[in-house]
């Protein structure tokens, strides 16, 4: 707070005029002596005194200027500083979302709700790539998708993009480890600062970290529940997931089947043709069964040559039309080896989940009991667990 305001000027002017009419007569009396002084010493003591009082006062203005200027300076540091810790803590929010992303979907959540503020309304956008796609995470303003896809190519150097009405977006690449991610590409309008940079650039390092993060995510999710060799779910993931098929049927009341194959003869086919063979027959059991059986129904590799598939909303008879499906499937379509057509079938246990069953062993136990019978009656055949499910 200021102490003499502009409204107290007039005061002080009166003041300075009242002391000034008090002290004007031994002011002058004070000069005269000087003046006297100075004759009878031959010394200039009333200019030098005028001077000196000059230079003081000078003196104070410069002084009084320079602090003025340093206290606005400290303002526009200070103004600075915090608009730099707002930035930061955009940034570290944004990071922090990120943080929680393990999937695109996620992550184009993340973007789309922290990437406007780090851009600060400038039109902006953020493309991700994956294999030959380019999926768009964030577009903020009146920007096409294709604009942006071209843009981010030409970024890294796929195409020598001409641009669209040469907007020349400023462009961040999303690298990690030599592996191109995306793009991040900012409007150059107005231009961008240094600092502007620097941050969009992070934001766009903290992206490019994360969906690297999500996509090795996925990819050992995918390795600890898929086979490798059949595409198929392996065991422990293929009966948790019946487990949690079982409790939906409880509740929705929907039938449920499971049928379990087992290759015929397939030592044989190691024997014969070696395990190299034996290797793309289960290759190629895995194909088929993709083509045959519903995206939504369960395949499983449950043991060496031996699968499970669980059919939801399904009642026995459409589970036996699907065993017999691929059946016949298998049989028609020899695995080609060395120039040799192997022949390949297999044996087919299934049985329908009783209302209210919950007991995953059990239910695999019938199928495999089936499964067993089916070998015992010749193999390459279909059996239900019992006579009851045969006539359903
Ligand atoms: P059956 O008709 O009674 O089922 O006869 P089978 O010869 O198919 O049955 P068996 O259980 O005796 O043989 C299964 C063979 O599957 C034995 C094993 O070496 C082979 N096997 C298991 N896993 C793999 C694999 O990943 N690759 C190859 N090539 N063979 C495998
Ligand atoms: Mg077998
Ligand atoms: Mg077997």
């Amino acid at each position: 707070m200021r102490l003499i305001s502009r409204n107290d000027l007039f005061l002080l002017l009166g003041l300075a005029v009242a002391l000034f009419a008090i002290v004007s007569r031994p002011l002058g009396r004070l000069l005269a002596y000087a003046q006297d002084i100075g004759e009878s010493s031959g010394l200039q003591l009333l200019p030098g005194l005028v001077i000196l009082a000059g230079v003081f006062i000078f003196h104070q203005v410069r002084k009084r200027h320079e602090v003025r200027a340093g206290a606005l300076a400290s303002d526009a540091a200070a103004r600075e500083a915090t608009a730099r810790a707002a930035e930061m803590g955009r940034l570290v929010a944004f990071g922090q979302a990120l943080g929680q992303s393990l999937d695109r979907d996620s992550i184009r959540s993340a973007a789309a709700k922290h990437f406007p503020l780090l851009t600060e309304g400038r039109p902006a956008w953020v493309m991700a790539r994956s294999k030959q796609h380019w999926r768009p995470l964030a577009v903020i303003g009146n920007i096409s998708l294709g604009h942006c896809e071209r843009a981010a190519r030409g970024a890294l150097g796929e195409t020598n993009a001409v641009l669209d009405g040469d907007r020349g977006d400023v462009c961040f690449p999303m690298i990690v480890a030599g592996d191109p991610l995306g793009v991040v590409g900012v409007s150059p309008d107005p231009p961008l600062t240094e600092h502007e940079r620097v941050v969009l650039s992070a934001a766009a390092a903290l992206l490019a970290a994360s969906l690297k993060n999500a996509e090795l995510f996925q990819a050992v999710h995918e390795n600890s529940v898929r086979d490798a060799l059949t595409g198929c779910s392996n065991r422990t993931h293929a009966i948790s997931v019946i487990d949690g098929e079982l409790r939906r049927s409880h509740r929705s009341k929907l039938p449920l089947s499971l049928i379990m194959f087992d290759l015929d003869h397939f030592k044989q086919i190691n024997d014969r043709f070696g395990h190299l063979c034996g290797d793309a027959v289960l290759a190629a059991v895995g194909q088929h069964m993709r083509a045959v059986l519903r995206s939504s129904d369960l395949k499983c590799r449950y043991g060496g040559e031996e699968f499970l598939i669980l059919l939801p909303d399904t009642i026995t008879s459409g589970a036996r039309r699907v065993a017999e499906l691929l059946r016949r499937t298998l049989e028609a379509n020899p695995v080609r080896w060395n120039e040799i057509d192997v022949p390949v079938t297999a044996s087919f246990g299934l049985t329908a989940v009783t209302p209210g069953e919950l007991d995953v062993t059990a239910i695999i136990g019938r199928a495999d009991t089936a499964l067993y019978r089916a070998k015992e009656n010749g193999r390459n055949c279909v059996c239900p667990a019992d006579e009851q499910e045969a006539l359903a």
